[in-house]
């Protein structure tokens, strides 16, 4: 008789589930909370053998790597922590697993801390940065700059759709630092105020380019044009393997609600309720299918190419983007399993 498939522990459904709904986000949070969720269900796993912790060890992995494709740090993550279980018994693969799990979890905030001391060297006392998004890396520099006692004031973009800024701002005030929140689409008139843009990164390309939130390539742009720096915080986690050999990184293409809600849509298009339901409504319900002629896209990150970026900052040290590739081999060698799906 076959076993039935290994079911994954509900803590770590609920933690794919608020990583795909964005309730747990930011792709160093992500990779640790995935570290977490493992750990968890390495613990509550009620495996009889070893094969069967290890197939719901690598389930479990699964469920969190199908959430959201374009931050790397999750399947790098993933792949951290199933590497690290070994044993020839249920008993010794659970402590290895969760081991591991710890010390990912240690090195990340580790990792973090030791890449804002490097970042905070590039920032002088006086100065002003434009961020984008909300990147817990690029955080750390500006508070490892403030612990050294700079001055060092914001210039917080709004970053729709989600309006992620926010979460910057707050976290800025939080510290004191004196901030101007802007739409995204003055970005280019207030670059004559920084002195840097300064943004995290989802993932970084063999080639150096920097994979995150959409907006990103064009405050590049912007930034070149102006000669203002554009400085990428980002550690080692971030790194995307597979770009070593070719692979390019999947954008992740969000719901068209953060961009347009139903009710926005039905004036826009002038077309109101079907059936009592919304259009949304009946076209998901299979009602009727109305075309109403309007398209949204919602693409959550972009590509930025090298020549944009003047540094990318890790724990390792500052890197030209195109020099990161070196890293990389020395980091992760030249072949990258995917053991969830051994
Ligand atoms: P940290 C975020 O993506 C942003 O693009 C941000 O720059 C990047 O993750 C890195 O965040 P999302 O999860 O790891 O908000 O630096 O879509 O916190």
């Amino acid at each position: 008789m076959e076993d039935d498939p290994p079911g994954v522990d509900p803590v770590v459904d609920a933690t794919a589930t608020d990583i795909a709904e964005m309730r747990i986000r930011g792709a160093a949070t992500i990779a640790d909370a995935a570290a977490e969720a493992l750990a968890t269900h390495a613990e509550r796993s009620e495996a009889s053998s070893p094969e069967a912790f290890r197939a719901g060890m690598r389930a479990a992995a699964r469920r969190l790597y199908e959430t959201r494709p374009t931050a790397v740090s999750l399947p790098n993550a993933l792949r951290y922590v199933l590497q690290g279980m070994d044993g020839e018994t249920v008993a010794d693969l659970r402590s290895s697993t969760i081991a591991r799990a710890e010390a990912f979890r240690r090195d990340l905030e580790q990792a973090q801390a030791k890449l804002g001391e490097i970042g905070a060297n590039r920032l002088r006392d006086g100065d002003v940065v434009m961020t984008h998004c909300h990147s817990t890396d690029a955080l750390s520099c500006i508070e490892a700059a403030l612990e050294d006692g700079k001055h060092v004031e914001a210039i917080v973009k709004e970053t729709r759709p989600r309006k992620q800024g926010h979460i910057t701002a707050e976290q800025l005030r939080e510290w004191d630092v004196p901030v101007t929140l802007i739409v995204d689409n003055a970005a280019r008139r207030y670059l004559d105020d920084a002195d840097h843009v300064l943004v995290g990164a989802d993932s970084i390309a063999a080639d150096g380019s920097v994979i995150n939130k959409i907006g990103t390539s064009g405050l590049a742009v912007n930034a070149r044009e102006r000669g203002v720096p554009v400085m990428v915080a980002a550690q080692t986690i971030k790194l995307h393997p597979d770009t070593m050999t070719g692979h390019t990184v999947a954008i992740e293409m969000r719901d068209e609600n953060e961009v347009l809600s139903t009710d926005e849509r039905s004036e826009i298009t002038g077309l109101e309720e079907t059936d009592g339901r919304s259009l949304e409504d009946a076209n998901d319900r299979g009602l009727e299918e109305v075309d109403d002629g309007l398209i949204v896209e919602n693409p959550a990150f972009d590509v930025t190419p090298p020549r944009h970026v003047d540094a990318i900052v890790t724990e390792r040290g500052q890197f030209p983007p195109e020099s990161i590739v070196t890293l990389m081999r020395e980091l992760f060698g030249e072949t990258i399993g995917e053991p969830w799906e051994a």
